[in-house]
């Protein structure tokens, strides 16, 4: 019977098999025929595809005091007992603030292309409009030259989930008021930083700072609503969102791209047959009829209006258009399948199917492993709404993270959730689903909200006590991939 190699095996006994005449090959020409031979070609993502990592400011800044900075409403929650994991808090996190230079040099080490981070409303606008604070521009100047010059792109996101304290005050996201102060001070920014930043995202997951800190309550500024204000909660968000759109194209330099980083509910279809997958393109604009729906059809869906009953949103005469207003990309933040879907015949057309109890998870409760959301993510995004470019804005996973009696984490973990779902990725994008680039949540560990530091998220672990960061073993195989383009 012939033996027969797999390609790993072939992989494995290339070097051998080949002997002498393969020590032979000049080692350029050896690689480019193992990549035809191997198969390694279906592997490589677009080129030009951006490699990030992602971060943001009340995760990794500290100095809550510093050069002016104004209180925001997570100040004010973390310092209320009982509301974080360990009553932690953002006050001093990775001391990002005063160790920026070292971080855009971890970037660099990484051989990461472009950089996630946010831009605390509260250092530029302290009491959330009037006067600006130099000091507080003053920082991020220096943090796009560090990273221009260290040839990483800057990718800000202008809200992050800090709103200044004082704007909570006066009614926070329940009144239009802080959509348009979002607006103007989204466009200061642009007009000041669009010579170096040419991308800007506007608001991180509407979704959950809404309903967690709103509904729920678990998040700042921690609210209970009741339904009617709740929707309007969510309609003024997405207001802010198309009011920045427009302030930023109106103030920035031309050619600035700017778009929303959602964390979509990502409908997966139970098994890859055209009626569920038909179910799951229909159940991506059910089930984020609130949010990026609103945004790409400007329209509130009419089962969603009609659930909302007498709660529904008031809606002024232009809110659908200024909300729709076209953006450049969509950014998606993507960790877990939303929903499992099948076909149905009854309303709506499809079924969510419910987790197994068992279904595995990584190091938060809430983080299902679920690689193939990273391919109908983006794939349903591109389908349902036609969108030409998309970015991963986060994809992560948290971890139990301790370094080993070596000084290494062996995070092999985080490891394996990476290499599945950037190998769903890579058949999204192989497949021409025209997504640019992915950033990495995150570039250390940090402050994770209610979790305190209580988890971890990093590829750099950081020891909080001597704010040492050491690169960890995910860290060795995200270099691999960014470096080569392509799964290893
Ligand atoms: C996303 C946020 C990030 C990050 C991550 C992990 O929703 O945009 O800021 O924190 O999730 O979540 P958590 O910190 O809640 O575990």
């Amino acid at each position: 019977m012939p033996i027969r190699f797999t390609r790993r095996q072939l992989a494995a006994v290339g070097a051998s098999a080949l002997g002498a005449s393969a020590t032979a090959v000049p080692s350029g020409a050896r690689a480019r025929h193992g990549a035809a031979a191997g198969g390694e070609a279906s592997r490589v993502f677009p080129a030009g595809f951006l490699w990030g990592t992602a971060t943001a400011a009340y995760q990794i800044e500290g100095a809550v005091s510093e050069d002016g900075r104004g209180p925001s409403i997570w100040d004010t929650f973390t310092h209320t007992p009982g509301k974080i994991r360990n009553n932690d808090n953002g006050d001093v996190a990775d001391d990002h603030y005063h160790r920026y230079q070292d971080d855009v040099r971890s970037m660099k080490e990484l051989g990461a292309t472009a950089y996630r981070f946010s831009i605390s409303w509260p250092r530029i606008f302290p009491r959330g409009t009037g006067a600006p604070n130099p000091k507080g521009l003053d920082f991020y100047d220096r943090l796009l030259d560090n990273l221009l010059a260290n040839g990483v792109a800057p990718f800000p996101t202008l809200y992050h989930w800090d709103l200044p304290q004082a704007l909570q005050d006066r009614g926070g996201w329940e009144t239009r008021d802080t959509a348009e102060a979002f607006a103007d001070y989204a466009g200061y920014v642009a007009e000041k930083l669009s010579d170096r930043a040419r991308h800007f995202f506007t608001l991180n997951e509407c979704a959950t700072f809404v309903e967690l800190g709103h509904a729920t309550g678990i998040f700042a500024p921690g609210l209970n609503l009741p339904p009617g204000r709740l929707n309007q909660v969510r309609h003024h968000v997405l207001l802010a969102h198309g009011l920045a759109v427009q302030a930023i194209r109106a103030r920035s330099r031309a050619g600035t791209k700017t778009g929303p980083a959602e964390n979509i509910s990502v409908c997966v279809p139970v098994i890859e047959t055209p009626e569920h997958i038909a179910a799951a393109e229909l159940a991506t604009r059910e089930l984020n009829a609130p949010y990026l729906t609103a945004i790409m059809e400007g329209h509130y869906r009419e089962s969603f209006l009609a659930a909302a009953n007498a709660d529904a949103p008031r809606v002024a005469a232009e809110d659908m258009k200024t909300i729709s207003t076209a953006v450049d990309f969509v950014g998606i933040n993507v960790y877990l399948p939303g929903s499992y879907v099948s076909a149905s015949d009854a309303v709506p057309g499809f079924a969510s199917v419910p987790f197994p109890a068992k279904y595995p998870t990584m190091n938060s409760s809430w983080l299902k492993i679920g690689p193939e959301a990273l391919y109908w993510g983006p794939r349903n995004v591109a389908k349902v709404w036609n969108v030409s470019d998309i970015y991963i804005t986060e994809n992560g996973c948290s971890a139990t993270d301790a370094p080993a009696a070596d000084g290494i984490v062996y995070d092999t973990d985080r490891i394996m959730f990476l290499r599945n779902y950037l190998t769903q990725l890579q058949r999204a994008t192989s497949e021409g689903v025209p997504v640019r680039g992915y950033f990495h949540w995150s570039l250390m560990d940090n402050f994770e909200w209610a979790d305190g530091f209580g988890t971890r998220f990093g590829l750099l672990y950081v020891d909080y006590a001597t704010q040492q960061r050491t690169p960890k073993l995910s860290a060795s195989f995200y270099r691999e991939v960014a470096a080569r383009n392509r799964l290893v």
